[in-house]
């Protein structure tokens, strides 16, 4: 039988279940990722389940996140995490050494094999030929203790590249297009794996622009072929050993396609305050824009940054421009082509290599500003002022728009393709500390950020609660809880990081959930996609801590509904959507007999105050039932990894 890529990977790794779409699959994971905001909580979970070995290929814990070090905070949870990788055999990529999807991209993913990150543009391993998904930290922990991760089989979608792409329009731009077509949710339940002519026209740096941003179509993941392309870079990082070719079988069939012409797509930029408000560049060009910052997982590669440095060479920024590279080796080689030179010369501000701004760490925009980044999130208030307009664009629309402080099209001759400079490049990741052998006699430095793990007891049987908070469609995981320098330093203290939850969108959240949680615990009402966005754990944990025991939506992303199981939460799917508008806050609902689920897919919830019932379901699978019916992952985990 023909296959696609997809189902050869998974079929390789499948140790349970059969490869049909919406099927709860097992597969084993090659390799495991986390990065420190989201790292300390997963590797306490994973001491929590009391395992003395890792049962993964290769391990690493990335600091980029996290890097301001404003207070002992993040000190101490680096060093947690560096004991943490000594005593247990993970590699360990130190402050400083870049964004983890960077690096891991040029140092660690190998075409073929299976990668879970706590975080959600781990896809982008997906340039490679890996399935590479994010997940969230207790995912991760249950992955290092057990080497398995379990998913509901998604749809493959093919998205089929025809054509190569033309004049300034760029890798970004293609990914923009299929938002501006599908919309945030519209990748939910699938994954997308390209193939087509124009496949072969696109680098590995080019493919993971793609693969990373697919996290905001919802996806699962996405993945190109492993080809000559990837033989390439494989061999510029000298890694040539593992490159290994996989494609799909010609004429296989998908569960739908998806045609681009790549010659046909122009510079895009995505309008505020979501990535998926697509327009092209002539449509707003000439708005003003105040800032301009060029980096992220999505856009700070060597070939991103190069491009940038040809087209700013020899002119002035007018306003200020900053550039943050993914990684040391992209910053050590753009030093050593002259390229940073022709940066700075420009005007240009170089941050060190990390999340940084993309994150709300520092570089806030000016009040009611406009800053235009290549990032790929411009939710509100996620760039650290609540009330600045994000623009998302390409790399080249930026440094354009840098040198006219106008969003502006690309124009003039288009520069030679960076690729001669790229025959040879310096490998640089000195600073990753590679796994020795793993040493029991290592003590875990704990820093008095690191609070303990709280195992939760089950959830009653019959619930009353008390919905203290509605709210709308596409709700994000940044709505939930914040990052930010404020409060992401906060991510290993759940106790003080809770008093953030819903802080930016409701700030009577917080005491309205304490205060049901002292008489009968609270419940969340939102619309649809809700918990887009971001893995963070710390958006079911917390509400979690706070007493909320239900949340009734109309739809939830998946990564955050995986989370909300973990943690015991209950994710709810209302029956009949239009019944969203009978409930209002400090409604109390009744919900009985909620073992009964394990038998039948539908409850009935009571609104005491109202007097009316409705019908709620669910989509969790027999596993995820027992993982909720136990309490969450944690209680299940103990039951089931030795
Ligand atoms: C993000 O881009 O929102 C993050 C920060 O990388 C998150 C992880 C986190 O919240 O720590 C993600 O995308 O998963
Ligand atoms: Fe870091 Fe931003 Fe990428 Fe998240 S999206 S991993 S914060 S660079």
């Amino acid at each position: 039988m023909k296959k696609n890529l997809v189902q050869k990977i998974v079929e390789k790794c499948l140790l349970e279940g059969t490869i049909k779409p919406d099927e709860e699959i097992c597969i084993k994971i090659d390799q495991t990722l986390t990065q420190d905001a989201t790292g300390t909580l997963a590797y306490l979970e994973f001491e929590a389940m009391g395992v003395e070995k890792i049962k993964t290929k290769l391990s690493v814990s990335y600091i980029d996140h996290n890097t301001l070090q404003t207070g002992f905070e993040n000190a101490d949870d680096h060093k947690f995490l560096e004991t943490i990788a000594q005593k247990y055999g993970l590699y360990f990529s130190p402050n400083g050494n870049g964004v983890c999807h960077q690096v891991h991209l040029e140092r660690f993913a190998v075409p073929g094999e299976t990668l879970i990150g706590s975080d959600s543009h781990t896809p982008t391993a997906g340039a490679m030929g890996m399935i590479a998904i994010g997940v969230g930290g207790l995912d991760v922990a249950y992955a290092l203790a057990s080497g398995r991760f379990y998913l509901k089989m998604p749809k493959v979608i093919n998205i089929k590249l025809s054509g190569k792409l033309f004049g300034w329009a760029t890798a970004k731009d293609v990914i923009l297009e299929l938002l501006r077509r599908l919309t945030v949710k519209g990748g939910v339940g699938k994954i997308f794996e390209y193939s087509g002519e124009g496949v072969k026209t696109l680098s590995v740096y080019e493919r993971a622009t793609i693969t990373n941003m697919g996290a905001e179509l919802g996806l699962t993941t996405s993945i190109f072929p492993s080809d000559e392309q990837t033989k390439k870079f494989l061999k510029l990082q000298k890694r040539e050993k593992d490159f290994k070719e996989i494609f799909a079988d010609e004429d296989t069939q998908y569960d739908e396609v998806i045609k681009i012409d790549l010659s046909k797509i122009v510079p895009l930029a995505a309008c505020p305050h979501s990535p998926d408000n697509v327009k092209s560049v002539r449509e707003v060009e000439g708005r003003k824009v105040d800032q301009v910052i060029i980096g992220s997982c999505t856009n700070s590669s060597m070939t991103d940054l190069l491009l940038v440095a040809k087209i700013l060479k020899g002119k002035k920024v007018k306003i200020p421009t900053l550039i943050s590279p993914g990684s040391k080796q992209v910053l050590v080689n753009l030093i050593k082509l002259g390229a940073l030179s022709d940066l700075i010369e420009s005007g240009v501000r170089v941050l060190e290599p990390a999340c940084g701004p993309c994150i709300g760490m520092g570089c806030a925009p000016v009040s009611g500003g406009v800053s235009l980044r290549t990032f790929n999130r411009n939710f509100k208030g996620r760039s650290g002022t609540d009330d600045a307009e994000i623009y998302i664009s390409g790399p080249v629309v930026a440094a354009f728009s840098a040198l006219t402080g106008k969003i502006t099209t690309p124009s003039g001759k288009v520069p030679e393709s960076e690729a001669p400079a790229l025959r040879k490049i310096e490998i640089m990741d000195d600073l990753i500390i590679r796994p020795r052998k793993t040493d029991t006699n290592v003590v875990i430095f704990r820093g008095k950020n690191i609070k303990p793990i709280e195992k939760f007891p089950k959830l009653e049987n019959n619930i009353i609660a008390e919905v203290v908070a509605k709210f709308k469609d596409n709700i994000t995981t940044d709505d939930i809880i914040p990052a930010g320098a404020k409060i992401l330093p906060l991510r290993s203290n759940i106790p003080a990081i809770s008093e953030y939850v819903f802080s930016k969108i409701d700030s009577g959240f917080v005491r309205r959930a304490r205060s049901a949680a002292e008489k009968t615990g609270g419940i969340i009402v939102a619309g649809e996609n809700y918990g887009q966005g971001s893995s963070r754990e710390h958006a079911a944990l917390c509400p979690k801590y706070l007493g909320i025991k239900v949340i009734i939506a109309k739809s939830y992303a998946r990564i955050h509904k995986s989370n909300l199981i973990n943690f015991g939460i209950m994710p709810l799917i209302f029956k009949i959507p239009t019944d969203y508008e009978k409930i209002d806050v400090s409604d109390k609902l009744e919900i009985e007999d909620v073992k009964s689920l394990s038998s039948q897919k539908i409850l009935t919830v009571k609104n005491i105050v109202k007097n009316f019932s409705f019908n709620v379901t669910h989509d969790l699978t027999e596993r995820q039932l027992k993982v909720f019916l136990s309490g969450g992952l944690l209680n299940f985990a103990s039951l089931t990894t030795d």
